[in-house]
């Protein structure tokens, strides 16, 4: 359970850590996980192989890469127990305010140490338009220590409040190294926003602690030069309102199957039913072993 402080934290500031959920057992085993996987790369899965959905450098840029792998979670056991985690999923069910959650996707994004490359300034929301209305919420969970050094996220205090800025954030793609990060260009928030001043600010959070954010908060993180990796998932969640939107485009539209506004609760086995009227489903039987 999240503190009243920690929601009043995330309701002003669209990011708050839920602190340590992840046991030193389970990380152990989620980041061995992880390893196989990067060991294998993109092209080491055969056919028929329980495999991610994609794996690709995200920066599009080999010599500074950010490693995306989307749906880690339907290639191990380890992660898909992860997406089930009771305190992440009550930690989310806290903060959307919404009984129902289903998993929208995961992403992998490993920085590798030396030259792991930037993930530019971006809200989330805007970048899902097949699900309406929009996923409020993410986990966020390191398997290293994330901070300065290392390419650790940087957020926007109460920039969750200033609508969709995607195009704005857009003209900010050239801020990568740690030095320049939080140098965004001038932009003026809504006057009557709680906070109405543009500050970027790192967030650091250590190996096994949930960071959880809004997906309107901006968000991104530089360059890793540091001698250490950076690894980490994000779990982005839908709540029980989300509709389908068969306008737009995303990775994930090919696993759905529905008419234009259906409830992608109906979307099917790529997107699993997490939480049902408050209660996380936990683990499935044949996952707990
Ligand atoms: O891992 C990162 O640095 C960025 C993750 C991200 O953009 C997200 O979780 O939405």
């Amino acid at each position: 359970m999240l503190t009243n402080e920690q929601v009043h934290e995330f309701e002003r500031n669209g990011f708050v850590n839920g602190g340590k959920v992840i046991s030193d057992a389970a990380l152990t085993e989620l980041t061995a996980a992880l390893d196989a996987v990067l060991e294998k790369g993109p092209d080491g899965f055969d056919e028929g192989e329980p495999q991610p959905v994609s794996f690709r450098t995200l920066s599009g840029d080999r010599e500074k890469p950010v490693w995306q792998i989307v749906n880690i979670w339907e290639a191990t056991p380890a992660f898909e127990r992860l997406i089930y985690h009771p305190d992440v999923v009550s930690g989310i069910s806290q903060l959307t305010g919404d009984k129902d959650l289903m998993v929208w996707h995961d992403q992998i994004q490993y920085k590798p140490a030396e030259y792991g490359g930037a993930t530019t300034w971006h809200q989330d929301a805007p970048l899902w338009p097949i699900i309406k209305p929009m996923t409020p919420v993410s986990a966020w969970i390191p398997f290293d220590d994330a901070d300065e050094d290392n390419g650790c996220m940087w957020m926007v205090p109460g920039s969750h409040k200033w609508g969709n800025q995607i195009d704005f954030l857009r003209t900010q793609g050239e801020l990568k190294q740690r030095e320049d990060f939080k140098n965004l260009a001038t932009f003026s928030p809504p006057n009557d926003a709680d906070i109405a001043q543009v500050e970027a600010v790192p967030w650091p959070v250590k190996r096994g602690e949930v960071s959880f954010h809004h997906s309107l908060t901006w968000h991104g993180s530089p360059f890793n030069r540091s001698g250490r990796p950076r690894r980490a998932i994000a779990i982005h969640y839908m709540t029980g309102e989300a509709r389908f939107d068969a306008g737009g485009d995303h990775l994930m539209k090919r696993f759905v199957d529905l008419p234009d506004g259906a409830p992608m609760a109906e979307a099917g086995a790529h997107f699993p039913s997490v939480c049902r009227d408050g209660v996380p489903v936990g683990v499935p039987a044949h996952l707990s072993a």
